[in-house]
């Protein structure tokens, strides 16, 4: 199993999972030096020189890329699943720019926030028939996996729990896969372990982090039992950091860092 945090290269929310904030040297550096192989990176413009410095020291510091994050659209009400078609197309057109800049450094692109939730006045349906067709349309400018990232209901009333998003894809029988994340699972699944288990065959991307979303060992899962889980099932992805950046990024990291040392013995 390899191991990252996520890193946004442009200035996002103080609330966001954003271990590193910036496209700075410094940022890269401490993330290779504290022993990482990759990052999750967090890109609104893939034009833009922060992205383009991102990319200049992946390379010089040999990291990876695991999930390629466009969580910046849905700030800028750029849903998938929107009412308004001029809206969705929006979404679809830079998610693709988004997705072509995935594919050249090898990550994979997630459709979280950007999935947007279901207004009370429509059904459920309703909203799962537009974001299907904006999906199926992403599928078809890439051979790269797209994942959908069960998200809690306090953010999104969208595919909230693994199992709904088991479901989802089974039922629209989308060549999709998913990104789960225990800080999310904590809330919705009944049990983090057992949803792992369930999802495994579906699943290429995990973020990993403890009940209050910080390093595992920094909260009250069993972090512990669910990496013994992951490398009993044969998974292979990244566990990725999508953490808050307390009580600083460094520290967040480095005990993240030791987590791993520890548990990989
Ligand atoms: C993104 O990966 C995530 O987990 C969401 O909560 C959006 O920030
Ligand atoms: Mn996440």
């Amino acid at each position: 199993m390899k191991t990252s945090v996520s890193l946004s290269v442009f200035q996002g929310a103080k609330t966001a999972p954003i271990l590193f904030m910036g496209s700075t040297e410094e940022n890269f550096r401490t993330i290779k030096e504290l022993g990482y192989d990759g990052i999750d990176l967090f890109v609104d413009d893939p034009t833009s020189d922060a992205t383009k410095d991102a990319v200049k020291y992946l390379i010089r510091y040999d990291l990876g890329v695991g999930v390629v994050m466009p969580a910046a659209l849905a700030g800028q009400g750029l849903f998938l699943g929107d009412e308004d078609k001029s809206v969705r197309n929006k979404c679809i057109q830079k998610i693709s720019e988004i997705i072509k800049f995935a594919e050249a450094i090898d990550g994979m692109v997630s459709l979280g926030l950007v999935r947007g939730s279901s207004a009370r006045e429509e059904s459920l349906a309703h909203f799962y028939s537009k974001f299907v067709d904006s999906c199926e349309k992403l599928i078809s400018t890439t051979d790269m996996p797209l994942l959908i990232e069960p998200i809690n209901r306090y953010e999104i009333n969208t595919i909230n729990s693994v199992q709904e998003g088991i479901d989802f894809i089974n039922k629209y029988k989308l060549p999709l896969y998913l990104m789960i994340d225990t800080f999310h699972m904590n809330i919705e699944d009944v049990s983090i372990e057992q949803a792992l288990r369930d999802s495994f065959s579906l699943t290429k991307h995990i973020h990993f982090l403890d009940s209050n979303r910080l390093a595992p060992s920094m909260g009250h899962l069993d972090m512990e039992g669910l990496y013994r889980t992951a490398a009993e099932l044969g998974y292979n992805g990244y566990l990725c950091l999508e953490a808050l950046a307390k009580p600083t990024a460094y520290e967040c990291a480095k005990r993240g860092a030791e987590f791993f040392k520890k548990v990989k013995k």
